[in-house]
């Protein structure tokens, strides 16, 4: 795998009135927000891909999580129908900015009464790991593995019963390893990786990304951080606090293809 693209889009004013499981963090302060956003894009400079950078968009208050709405393959593009109704019509914008990248034949759409959010899905090779969560239903899942096939990928279902979404608890780093948290540690889907168990007191940490060969973990996550240089990889920290507070992280943060 070798990304030479990535999509970011800034967060808007709105991100304080972004969902959230966890108000007891307090809301989201914008100026900082908007500091870690660009500390983000400049990490990813350096991992040598190229950025497209979208403006915010305030009416939608999650939208700077650009991961969902749409799914990135080697083979082409899935619009995807995402779970939570404040933000379905986040598709409709991102839409056009895929379209930049791939002709007609290459993008595809999850429709109702199908949902899936792109958080729900983590890609190791050409297989596709899928969360059922309470953003991303069996329909959902079922449209999103055939498509797939289509191309020649594959795709199973990972059932969640604790965080948001699939990649909340559970990343892959490249190079057969996989840094796990909580419900994934002991799941037989990811009995053939090299896991990293993340601590319960890190566990946010575990949403770390590869980018061609470097991974970029969030501050704040000591164990996280020794545990991915300790296997050799390039590291770059940034802090993501203030995504943090809406229950956002590294991985939503961008579309990496
Ligand atoms: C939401 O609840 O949809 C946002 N506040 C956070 C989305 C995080 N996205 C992700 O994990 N892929």
């Amino acid at each position: 795998t070798k990304f030479s693209h990535v999509i970011i889009r800034r967060p808007g004013k709105s991100l304080c009135n972004g969902i959230t499981s966890a108000p007891e963090l307090g809301q989201p302060i914008y100026e900082r927000a908007i500091e870690e956003h660009y500390d983000y894009e400049h990490a990813l400079e350096q991992c040598g891909v190229d950025v497209t950078v979208l403006p915010a968009l305030e009416e939608y208050p999650d939208s700077c999580f650009v991961e969902d709405p749409a799914v990135i393959t080697r083979c082409g593009a899935i619009i995807t129908n995402p779970g939570a109704d404040s933000r379905n019509g986040e598709k409709n914008e991102i839409e056009p900015v895929v379209r930049r990248f791939f002709d007609d034949e290459h993008v595809k759409h999850i429709v109702s009464p199908g949902t899936l959010d792109g958080g729900d899905v983590m890609m190791v090779g050409d297989h596709f790991y899928v969360g059922r969560s309470a953003r991303t239903n069996e329909e959902g899942i079922r449209q999103f593995i055939e498509i797939l096939e289509g191309w020649g990928l594959e795709g199973s279902e990972v059932p969640l019963e604790e965080v948001l979404h699939l990649k909340t608890g559970v990343n892959y780093i490249e190079d057969n390893n996989m840094l796990v948290s909580g419900e994934f540690i002991d799941k037989p889907d990811f009995a053939k990786y090299n896991k990293i168990v993340v601590p319960e007191d890190e566990a946010y940490g575990a949403n770390c990304i590869w980018v061609n060969g470097t991974v970029i973990v969030a501050e704040g996550y000591p164990t996280v951080l020794k545990a991915v240089q300790d296997l050799g990889y390039k590291t770059l920290v940034v802090d993501t606090s203030e995504y943090r507070k809406v229950d956002g992280g590294l991985s939503c943060l961008s579309l990496r293809f």
